[in-house]
C-alpha cells in the first residue's frame, strides 16, 4: 500500500488538472509569502492594505472565471483552490477576494453592457479598483426580498435611495454593486442592479469599526441620498431577485471551499501543538481523546473538499448543477468547519486565548461565513424545499 498522506489522504491533486494545480500552487506561494506575515497585525488594528489587492491582481487571482478583459478565465475548480489557499490564511483576505471576483466582476460581466465591461473589469482585475457589493439593508438581511432601497428613473437616468450595512470592501471601494427597486412613472418594479462610483455625490461608505471578527477585512454601510446615476449606472441585463442570487450562486461555491482551508489550517496547527506540546510526561498528541479531535476534523476536511470538487465539475458543464447543490455544500462546509475548529480549538489549552495561534482567529472568522451569503438555516430551509417541495420560510 502507499503510505497515508494525511495531508492529502485521498489524493485530491490527482483528480486536479496540470492547469488547476499550476493555479493552486501560485495561490498559495502568494498567500503563504505576502498574507501570512501580515494577518496578526492586520487583524488586530482592522488594516486594510491595497496592496494585497493589487498583488492578487498580478498574479490573476481576481475574476478568475471569466473570459478575457484581462482576467484568467480559469476553471470553476481553480477559483475554489484560489479561495482555499487564500483561507487558510484568513477568511477575510479570502472575503476581498470573492467580493471582488463574484459579487462584483461577476455581475458586471453577466448583466452589464460591453462599455460598463470596458470600463470596470480590466481595473478590477489587477486590483487597481476596489468593488464592494450591496445587497443586505438594515431591516432585510434573509429576506432581500423585502428590499427598501429604491431607484427613480428619471428623463436622464436614475436616483438611488437607502442604505445597505454589513457591506464587505464597502469602506474602500471605488465601485460599488447596488441591488435597488426600480420606480418608474411612481409604480415599484423589479429588482435591478446599478454601479456607482466613490465620490458620487450623496454617497457614503464608513466603516463599522471593533467587529469581533473578520478584522483582516474591512466593512460598513453604504448611504445613498439622492444618487444620481445615468441610463449607463443600470446593468441593463439585470432584472428580479434570480441577478444578485447569480451573484451568491458563485460567492456560496468559493465559500465552500475557502472555509475548508481554514479547517486545514486549524488542523496543521493543532496537529504541530500536540506533537511539541507535552503534559502528564507524554505529547498531548498520544492522548487518545486528543487524536479523535484531530480525526474527526480531518475527516470532515477530506470529505468536504471532496464534496466542493465536484460541484466545481459540475459548474464547470453548463447544465449540470443548481444552486441547492450550493447550499448544500456552502451549509455543510460552513458548519462543519465552524463545529470542527471549535474542538480542535480546545487542543491548544490556555493558549488557544493568544492570536499567535491562529486557530482562535479562525474560530472567529468562521462564525462569519457561516452567516453571510445566507446563514446555515436558511440554506438548511433551501434545502427543506429541495427536498419537499414546501417553502418553509414564511408561513
Ligand atoms: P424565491 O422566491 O425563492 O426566488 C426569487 C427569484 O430568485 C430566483 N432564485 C435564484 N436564482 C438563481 N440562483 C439562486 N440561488 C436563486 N434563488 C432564488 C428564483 O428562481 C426566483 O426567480 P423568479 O424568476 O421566479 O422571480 O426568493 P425568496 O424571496 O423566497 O427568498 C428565498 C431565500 C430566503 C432562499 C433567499 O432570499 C436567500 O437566499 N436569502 C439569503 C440572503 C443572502 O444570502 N444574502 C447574502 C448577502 S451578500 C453577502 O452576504 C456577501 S458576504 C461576502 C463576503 O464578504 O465574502
Ligand atoms: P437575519 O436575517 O435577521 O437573521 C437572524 C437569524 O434569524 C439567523 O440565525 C437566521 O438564520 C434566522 N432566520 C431568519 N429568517 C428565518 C426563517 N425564515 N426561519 C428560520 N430562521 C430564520 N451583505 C451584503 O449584501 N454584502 C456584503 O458584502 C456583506 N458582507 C458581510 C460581511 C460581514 C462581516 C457580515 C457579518 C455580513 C455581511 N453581509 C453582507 C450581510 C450578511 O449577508 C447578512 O448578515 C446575512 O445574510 C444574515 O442577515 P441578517 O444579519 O439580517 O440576519
Amino acid at each position: 500500500f502507499p503510505t497515508y498522506n494525511w495531508e492529502d489522504p485521498l489524493c485530491m491533486n490527482e483528480l486536479l488538472t496540470d492547469e488547476e494545480l499550476a493555479v493552486q500552487e501560485t495561490a498559495r506561494n502568494y498567500a503563504q509569502a505576502e498574507l501570512l506575515p501580515r494577518v496578526t497585525e492586520g487583524y488586530r488594528n482592522e488594516t486594510f492594505d491595497k496592496d494585497i489587492m493589487t498583488g492578487m491582481g498580478e498574479l490573476g487571482l481576481l475574476g478568475p472565471t471569466i473570459e478575457g478583459y484581462g482576467c484568467a478565465g480559469v476553471s470553476n475548480v481553480a477559483y475554489g483552490l484560489i479561495a482555499r489557499e487564500v483561507e487558510r490564511i484568513d477568511s477575510g483576505y479570502r472575503s476581498m477576494m470573492s467580493v471582488q471576483s463574484s459579487l462584483v466582476m461577476h455581475p458586471i460581466n453577466e448583466f452589464g453592457s460591453e462599455a460598463q465591461k470596458e470600463k470596470y473589469l480590466p481595473k478590477l482585475a489587477k486590483g487597481e479598483f476596489i468593488g464592494a457589493f450591496g445587497l443586505t439593508e438594515p431591516n432585510h438581511g434573509s429576506d432581500p426580498a423585502g428590499m427598501e432601497t429604491t431607484a427613480t428613473k428619471t428623463k436622464d437616468g436614475w436616483v438611488l435611495n437607502g442604505s445597505k450595512t454589513w457591506i464587505s470592501n464597502a469602506p474602500e471601494a471605488d465601485v460599488f454593486v447596488i441591488w435597488a427597486r426600480e420606480v418608474i412613472d411612481g409604480q415599484k418594479g423589479k429588482i435591478r442592479g446599478f454601479v456607482a462610483e466613490k465620490g458620487m455625490e450623496g454617497l457614503s461608505a464608513p466603516k463599522i469599526a471593533n467587529k469581533l471578527a473578520l478584522r483582516a477585512s474591512v466593512t460598513g454601510s453604504i448611504f445613498m441620498d439622492n444618487v444620481q446615476l445615468g441610463e449607463d449606472g443600470l446593468l441593463p441585463k439585470s432584472g428580479g431577485l434570480g441577478s444578485p442570487f447569480s451573484c451568491l450562486n458563485s460567492a456560496r461555491y468559493g465559500i465552500s471551499w475557502g472555509v475548508m482551508g481554514a479547517l486545514e489550517d486549524s488542523i496543521a496547527r493543532a496537529r504541530d501543538y500536540s506533537l511539541e506540546r507535552k503534559q502528564f510526561g507524554r505529547p498531548l498528541a498520544s492522548f487518545q481523546l486528543v487524536q479523535k479531535k484531530l480525526v474527526d476534523a480531518h475527516a470532515t476536511a477530506t470529505l468536504g473538499l471532496l464534496g466542493s470538487l465536484q460541484l466545481g465539475r459540475l459548474k464547470d458543464q453548463d447544465g449540470e448543477w443548481c444552486p441547492d447543490m450550493i447550499s448544500l455544500m456552502k451549509r455543510n462546509n460552513c458548519g462543519n468547519a465552524l463545529q470542527q475548529v471549535r474542538v480542535l480549538l480546545d487542543i491548544f489549552g490556555g493558549n488557544a486565548c493568544s492570536d499567535e495561534y491562529h486557530v482562535g482567529r479562525h474560530e472567529a472568522n468562521l462564525q462569519v461565513c457561516n452567516t453571510y451569503e445566507g446563514t446555515y438555516d436558511i440554506h438548511g430551509l433551501i434545502l427543506g424545499k429541495a427536498m419537499t417541495g414546501i417553502p418553509a420560510f414564511a408561513n
